[in-house]
């Protein structure tokens, strides 16, 4: 999968990238990731990609030419073209399922006040990872690329997602590792049992029981 982002802080990616999953995923060339920075596209004299707004108010509005020129530029035919915006549909893992099985994602990210309301005709999705504003799209594209990027086949074991929690409709299980018994808190006699069945039943109860404590919603869906 290819991946481009069009940020006018590229740097704000460097580390994100080069570390745990991500970087593992770069390394094995499951994931191509490219980060452009789109003031490199901009016909203004000055280097400028925002203005004010028409009509007044508050801040400055980035201007379409510098991205209308990057997109052009990167789009095939086989592209996905993402604004990130806090008006954008609310991200969640069925999208990001969906997202780990295109070829090639183009994520734009705003900055400033805003972007000039004619940018979003050249995208074919806008996402919102949730209800709170940030300065800019950057911290939203670092989550849906982690997110994408771990469910590529062969990046993770299949089997570690495949319990994740929202990719069914339940919460995770508790889980336990050494040492048996710690500050007093013992580790739940059915682990140790070596009975799977058991031990499947229980992770089952638990994460139904955490589900209806915690995010009774999820149980509601579809
Ligand atoms: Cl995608 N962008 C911004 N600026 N704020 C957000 C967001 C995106 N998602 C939630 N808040």
């Amino acid at each position: 999968m290819r991946i481009d982002i069009l940020s006018l802080f590229p740097e704000m990616f460097n580390n994100v990238f080069n570390e745990s999953i991500i970087k593992r995923a770069k390394e094995l060339g499951k994931v191509d990731i490219n980060i452009v920075n789109f003031r490199d596209f901009t016909n203004d004299p000055h280097n400028k990609v925002d203005d004010t707004p028409y009509g007044g108010g508050a801040g400055m509005v980035l201007t379409p030419q510098p991205i209308f020129d990057c997109v052009k530029s990167l789009r095939k035919d086989n592209s996905l073209v993402i604004l990130l915006t806090p008006d954008g549909e609310v991200y969640k893992q069925s999208r990001a399922y969906e997202l780990s099985h295109k070829e090639h994602i183009i994520l734009i990210c705003g900055h400033y006040e805003g972007f000039d309301e004619r940018i979003r005709s050249i995208c074919d999705m806008e996402l919102s990872i949730g209800d709170y504003v940030l300065t800019g799209g950057e911290m939203a594209a670092m989550v849906i690329v982690d997110s994408v990027t771990r469910l590529l086949p062969g990046v993770i074991t299949e089997e570690s997602h495949l319990n994740d929690s929202f990719s069914g409709k339940l919460l995770d299980y508790p889980t336990y590792t050494k040492p048996r018994v710690y500050e007093g808190m013992e580790v739940p006699e059915v682990l140790l049992s070596g009975d799977h069945k058991k031990i499947a039943e229980y992770r089952y109860q638990e994460s139904l029981k955490k589900t209806l404590e915690r995010r009774p919603d999820l149980l509601d869906k579809e």
